[in-house]
């Protein structure tokens, strides 16, 4: 059993790693904290940018000598490899850290395993697993990159009481409040993909921007199997500025994407018939584009075909307190979406907002934590 003091310090480097929400991508985020070999906390890091340094060389930094004899609480597996920074393995061993408190394990597969068995090696009493269902749900993005080579998929819709898909932001049929607006706004801000069909773009006219700014740049995405994107549309009359990729299938004209091209769009082509192994195809183009997190707005078609494959691992789905149709109005319906557990339920502006996680975030790959920690 771990301790009340273990369990409230790997809590405190799990709210450390959240500031680096948006800015760390595509790694993952991390948080840590040191205690003293009294028990008080003595320093605390955060993987705060991409590129910048790590969660431990940041707390490690921060204690100076207060760190020898003491214990380090880490909610990813140090490194072991010199990347963009020096491995953090070495970093603790030469702050003379005597234990080290692992709540899950990097699956990277420069480190995987390498980080604990480098500090186990040094002599340092690591226990692996501490609240690691919480530090792999915080990673699941960058585990999905990571194990599946793509982006974590987030679907996003907003339905009326009677079930039809409103509009994205900006169309005259959304019917969202301003307060659920404004969440969508504040998830795109963090999103490294936001991607729609044409059905929609052609409906809505949207620009798919996060206003105001947040801490990353989508790409914006239309799938587009027959090159009709209008060049007068908002998506391509922005394209200088906010890039956007036209994904087109094999029945696109030459001529459509090259006037694409020339408003500033970039065109993907693939040649498959079939729209699901397309969107497959594009999913594992941004996964070597090392973008993490994907979102997707609709509409219904989009939705049916990644339902159908089960693609999705995240739902923010929000319902308007009315009704929107009429019978046999001909608007779209939601397809029947997967089973999810929910995470959150919000009441924005007289609207219900729930997400929901489908299925379980993609696991470490590493040893069963209890026969781990047992060494210690
Ligand atoms: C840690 N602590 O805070 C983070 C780790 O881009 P680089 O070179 O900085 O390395 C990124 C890899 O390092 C990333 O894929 C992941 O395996 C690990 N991230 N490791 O010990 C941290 N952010
Ligand atoms: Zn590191």
């Amino acid at each position: 059993m771990a301790e009340a003091s273990d369990i409230a310090s790997m809590r405190r480097a799990l709210d450390l790693a959240r500031r680096g929400e948006g800015r760390v991508e595509p790694n993952p985020m991390v948080g840590a904290v040191i205690c003293g070999p009294g028990g008080a906390i003595v320093a605390e890091g955060w993987h705060d940018r991409f590129g910048g340094p790590h969660a431990e060389a940041m707390a490690i930094a921060a204690a100076g000598g207060a760190a020898r004899g003491g214990t380090l609480y880490v909610t990813l597996e140090p490194c072991c490899h010199h990347g963009k920074t020096p491995p953090c393995s070495e970093a603790i061993i030469a702050a003379g850290i005597r234990r080290v408190v692992v709540a899950a394990g990097d699956p990277f597969p420069e480190v995987a395993g390498g980080g604990i068995a480098a500090l186990e090696a040094a002599g340092i009493s690591v226990e692996v697993g501490l609240l690691a269902a919480d530090a792999e749900r915080l990673t699941a993005p960058f585990r999905r990159l990571v194990t599946s080579g793509r982006p974590w998929v987030i679907a996003k819709w907003a339905v009326s009481l009677d079930g039809r898909l409103a509009a994205a932001p900006g169309g005259d049929r959304w019917i969202s409040s301003p307060e659920s607006r404004e969440l969508v706004h504040r998830l795109r801000g963090r999103m490294d993909a936001i991607l729609i069909g044409i059905g929609t773009a052609l409906a809505d006219d949207p620009l798919l921007t996060a206003r105001p700014a947040g801490p990353r740049r989508a790409l914006r995405i239309v799938l587009d199997s027959r090159g009709r994107l209008p060049l007068e549309s908002k998506l391509v009359r922005s394209a200088r500025d906010w890039p956007l990729l036209v994904a087109v299938g094999p029945e696109a004209a030459a001529d459509c994407l090259l006037a694409l091209e020339a408003a500033g769009c970039e065109v993907w082509r693939e040649p498959e018939q079939d729209a699901g192994e397309r969107l497959e195809k594009l999913l594992a183009e941004l996964g070597r584009r090392r973008l993490t997190n994907l979102l997707i707005e609709g509409g219904a078609e989009v939705f049916r075909t990644l339902f159908n494959r089960s693609l999705v691992d995240e739902v923010h789905a929000f319902t308007a307190a009315r009704r929107l149709g009429k019978p046999g109005d001909g608007l779209p319906q939601l397809p029947s979406p997967p089973p999810f557990e929910v995470e959150e339920v919000l009441h924005p502006g007289g609207d219900t907002f729930v997400r929901g996680l489908v299925g379980r975030p993609p696991l470490s790959g590493q040893a069963d934590p209890e026969s781990r920690s047992a060494s210690a």
